[in-house]
């Protein structure tokens, strides 16, 4: 794919304008939706409050969620637009080493994107591909938007959902239908983070490497110590340590202690 805009390595800022250049690039080709540049933007704001790294609270819920997913039955990654323009490769490595299931799920659906969605997941490695066109054939109760449309094989028939960058609308629902809902938010106070099972507060870039890390490390373990660690896990809670780290961070932050360009240090 052609690229739009040659990032110099040596820019500050450069790891955040490869991942705007990358949903561009995927928007132009139809993957990324419209909004999913302005939930982009969103994210970058949270990502900024939270330093743009994983808080010990994600870890948490990181190890968290590899447990879940190593002793659910049938665990299905929800693919929309975003996860598959930032982490296809990721999302394929995770669905091989955690035996889950890829279904393409969108918000603002419509059959060339969801072609399109499966074309990056497929060149990216997926093997098999749920939820697209007539295959998305069941529905959510419930659920107004096209989210509630839903592959009968893959998560109709789930008990775990991975639901990276989603709406809180399904999120409630599949909670309705008693599943476990993993989310992955930079938004801690969103309504996603707030009714899914495990959320993890942190950029899905750094959130899919890690969580595929811990799959492999863990999925030996005995399945009581990961189920009793599972009971253990208390989701509220580790949102209010995400809220008050980032609360703290702010308090902390000075803009003295941001270091300042050469020639601003020269004026002052
Ligand atoms: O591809 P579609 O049609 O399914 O549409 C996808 C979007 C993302 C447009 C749709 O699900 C949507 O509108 O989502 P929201 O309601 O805007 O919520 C997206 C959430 O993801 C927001 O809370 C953002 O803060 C968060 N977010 C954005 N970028 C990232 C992120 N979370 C983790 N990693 C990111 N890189």
């Amino acid at each position: 794919m052609k690229r739009r805009l040659a990032i110099p390595l040596t820019h500050p800022r450069y790891e955040s304008l490869r991942l705007r250049e990358m949903l561009v690039e995927q928007y132009e080709t139809g993957v990324v939706a419209t909004a999913g540049l302005i939930a982009h933007g969103r994210g970058e704001a949270f990502d900024y409050l939270l330093g743009e790294t994983l808080i010990p609270p994600a870890m948490s819920a990181i190890k968290m969620a590899a447990a879940s997913i190593v002793i659910a039955e049938h665990p299905v990654i929800s693919v929309n637009g975003n996860l598959a323009a930032l982490a296809a490769r990721e999302v394929a490595e995770l669905s091989r080493v955690a035996d889950m299931d890829v279904e393409v799920n969108l918000f603002y659906r419509s059959q060339d994107r969801e072609l399109a969605i499966k074309q990056v997941l497929g060149e990216a490695g997926v093997k098999r591909i749920l939820g697209v066109g007539n295959d998305a054939s069941k529905q959510i109760p419930e659920l107004g938007s096209e989210r509630r449309r839903v592959d009968p094989r893959g998560i109709l028939s789930a008990d775990l959902v991975l639901v990276p960058l989603e709406d809180g609308d399904r999120t409630e629902a599949l909670r309705r239908m008693g599943k476990k809902v993993i989310a992955v938010d930079l938004n801690p106070l969103s309504r996603t983070s707030v009714s899914a099972s495990i959320s993890i507060v942190g950029n899905i870039v750094l959130v899919m490497p890690t969580l595929i890390d811990e799959v492999k490390a863990i999925e030996q373990s005995p399945r009581e110590k990961l189920n009793a660690m599972v009971d253990r896990f208390d989701n509220r809670k580790n949102l209010e340590e995400c809220i008050r780290l980032i609360a703290h961070r702010l308090l902390d932050l000075r803009l003295q202690d941001q270091k300042l360009p050469k020639y601003l240090e020269a004026a002052d």
